[in-house]
């Protein structure tokens, strides 16, 4: 994990907020468009300009900075193709804003003015919608409700105040199906006027996205309307999705939204939460109730929050089972309970070395070594401290330490279980 100067370093200089650039592109009409190529958490951003707030945490993903000019906070976001490396091994060509499937997490305080430009650098027009925020019909960006469309090479100017705190997305309103199932989407956070309001020590979110991705190839189909294979948390799947850190005790809130086509019990083991806040606002904290499990419709976001009171390494994932698997198993037969010795000895004259699969279960899978084809995963994979994880997709990690400090957001390995609290093997003898 690096530092907010090294990230800004590291990601180039179009990054770099320093007052001389700040100088310099004040005299331009647009703000800078910075680009971000890395797939692992950035940390908070800390504003420079504007009103202070506790900056979330994106999974695999970061924060867009702005400037601030005349009173309005500008971001610019560019609309364009990308590649985003699902997890080691599967690269997918999509689309994107800023170099990146999710777009950049914009975040920005109740009260602000902000203004975003969009250009577009896709092959057709698009818009993009702030969903959930309270601003002008004109600012809603519906194509040919709201706005004509941008077209290829426009920039047009989102413009509103921000009159309510909370969890939203954007996402385009134009050719959606598209749009969406080509990874087009980013979050949009609007904290409090006062940052000590709904305050936690981490602050972490995500946005859920599927796609259609043929083994051995790159691009997202894009008329499927179901059948998806790949279920991803911001465009990565398990073992490439970020865990998340919680120091003992520590509040911790996780906003997730759905762009699927389908709806996702979120699971998170080990605690309980409660659901703080949704796309429609802060819920009263008399009209919260205790949950392990919190199922998010399409077009929803839900932020939850906990207290991490318990140490250890705590699996969070969809509850959908097919939902944590990655494509290259749903294709597979069931073969439970088939004896396939007489197969096997067949096959073996015509393809020596093949196996069969799947007469127990299909455990064996998390930890066979498969021949893939090029760029996909194997559907069940990850390697925890006793062995294969077997997972896939929307699965990740949530680590509670007794020794994490604030602000310390380095990865600190696999739980140290106390002697006597690990699960035992029985001795029958
Ligand atoms: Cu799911």
């Amino acid at each position: 994990m690096t530092n907010r100067r090294q990230f800004l370093q590291g990601a180039g200089a179009a990054l770099a907020l320093g007052s001389g650039l700040v100088a310099k592109s004040a005299l331009a009409a647009l703000p800078e468009a910075p680009t971000m190529q890395l797939t692992n958490m950035q940390p908070p951003l800390e504003p420079d300009t504007g009103p202070w707030f506790n900056g979330v945490v994106t999974l695999n993903s970061w924060s867009l900075p702005w400037r601030m000019k005349n009173g309005w906070k500008e971001f610019h976001l560019v609309a364009e193709a990308v590649e985003r490396e699902m997890a080691p091994g599967m690269v997918a060509r999509l689309w994107g804003y800023n170099g990146q499937s999710p777009g950049p997490t914009i975040e920005c305080v109740e009260g602000d003015k902000i203004r975003i430009f969009v250009t577009n650098r896709l092959p057709e027009h698009t818009t993009i919608h702030w969903h959930g925020i309270f601003l002008p019909a004109g600012m809603d960006g519906v194509g040919g409700l709201n706005q004509p469309q941008i077209p290829p090479g426009k920039t047009y100017a989102y413009e509103f105040e921000l009159k309510q705190s909370g969890t939203f997305m954007y996402h385009p309103h134009a050719d959606e199906m598209v749009q969406m199932a080509m990874g087009m989407m980013g979050s949009l956070v609007v904290h409090p006027k006062n940052p000590e309001e709904h305050k936690v020590d981490r602050d972490y979110c995500f946005l859920m996205a599927a796609y259609d991705i043929e083994p051995g190839t790159m691009t997202a189909r894009i008329n499927t309307m179901l059948d998806f294979n790949i279920w991803t948390w911001n465009s990565r799947v398990f073992p490439g999705i970020d865990h998340l850190l919680a120091g003992l005790d520590e509040r911790i809130r996780v906003r997730m939204g759905n762009l699927t086509m389908t709806n996702h019990p979120i699971h998170i083991h080990g605690l309980k939460f409660e659901v703080a806040c949704t796309d429609g606002g802060w819920v009263p904290e008399a009209a919260r109730w205790p949950e392990v499990t919190v199922d998010i419709a399409i077009g929803q976001m839900r932020a939850v929050e906990f207290i991490a009171d318990a140490p250890g390494d705590w699996a969070m994932h969809c509850h959908k089972s097919h939902h944590t698997m990655n494509p290259m198993g749903h294709d597979v037969p069931n073969m439970i309970g088939v004896d396939q010795r007489q197969v096997l000895k067949s096959l073996n004259k015509l393809l020596p070395g093949y196996m069969v699969m799947g007469e127990r279960g299909m455990a064996d899978m998390g930890e066979m070594v498969m021949p893939l084809p090029r760029n996909t995963l194997p559907m069940m994979t990850g390697e925890g401290q006793f062995g294969p994880i077997e997972m896939g997709g929307m699965f990740t990690v949530l680590k509670v330490r007794e020794d994490l400090v604030a602000g310390d957001w380095n990865d600190p390995g696999w739980y140290d279980y106390p002697e006597g609290t690990v699960s035992y093997e029985v001795d029958l003898s």
